[in-house]
């Protein structure tokens, strides 16, 4: 990769892992449980007792470029300890993803450890997903499936847990569109490590 690209990568994941920080906020554990909030485009939230779906798009909103979905993809994803790679304490069962660009995708995500993780995907068309997120959270050993539509261009887009020390430990991860843009940094087989081990 060059060193151009590296660093427009680098900047782009220092934002997203800003903007993931400060988008953070607790206000959302108050919407009621069980019952799917609808705030406008891109604001939809669906909390129950296993977790929570931000950003659910079934299809009644396409993103711009897309003049249908292109078709159907099933992602299931583990995550826990028990899937951390070498020299990380957590992990995912599966670091890239590829997909069909304006493809629509069920992902669940399958939590097997106690703690609260996350498949947090950033980087979405604004008008169509809230703060450009799709958003599943499984609390406990539980498991949560949501569904959004990805957008008509290549491009790399970047997936973690939020939960505090969660990224750093191994949760970080990505999902190719189409050909995709690169590769993200500090994604666990894929690229070098963005934390030192301390
Ligand atoms: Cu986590």
């Amino acid at each position: 990769m060059r060193s151009h690209s590296l660093r427009r990568v680098h900047f782009r994941l220092a934002l997203l892992l800003a903007v993931a920080v400060l988008s953070s906020s607790p206000m959302v554990w108050s919407a009621d449980a069980g019952q799917p909030a609808h705030d406008g485009p891109g604001h939809r939230m669906i909390w129950d007792a296993s977790g929570m779906v931000m950003g659910e798009n079934q299809g009644d909103e396409l993103p711009r470029g897309c003049a249908q979905i292109s078709g159907d993809v099933e992602i299931t994803v583990h995550v826990g300890r028990r899937y951390a790679p070498a020299g990380y304490v957590l992990g995912y069962s599966q670091y890239e993803w590829r997909v069909p660009k304006c493809s629509r995708l069920h992902v669940t995500l399958i939590n097997e450890d106690q703690v609260r993780h996350m498949w947090m995907l950033h980087g979405l068309p604004k008008y169509l997903y809230h703060e450009g997120m799709f958003h599943l959270e499984v609390e406990g050993e539980r498991r949560m499936t949501g569904t959004f539509i990805v957008p008509s261009d290549d491009r790399t887009y970047f997936v973690h847990c939020d939960i505090a020390q969660h990224t750093e430990k191994g949760l970080i991860a990505q999902l190719k569109v189409g050909r995709g843009d690169g590769d993200l940094p500090g994604v666990p087989g894929i690229s070098k490590p963005l934390f030192r081990e301390r």
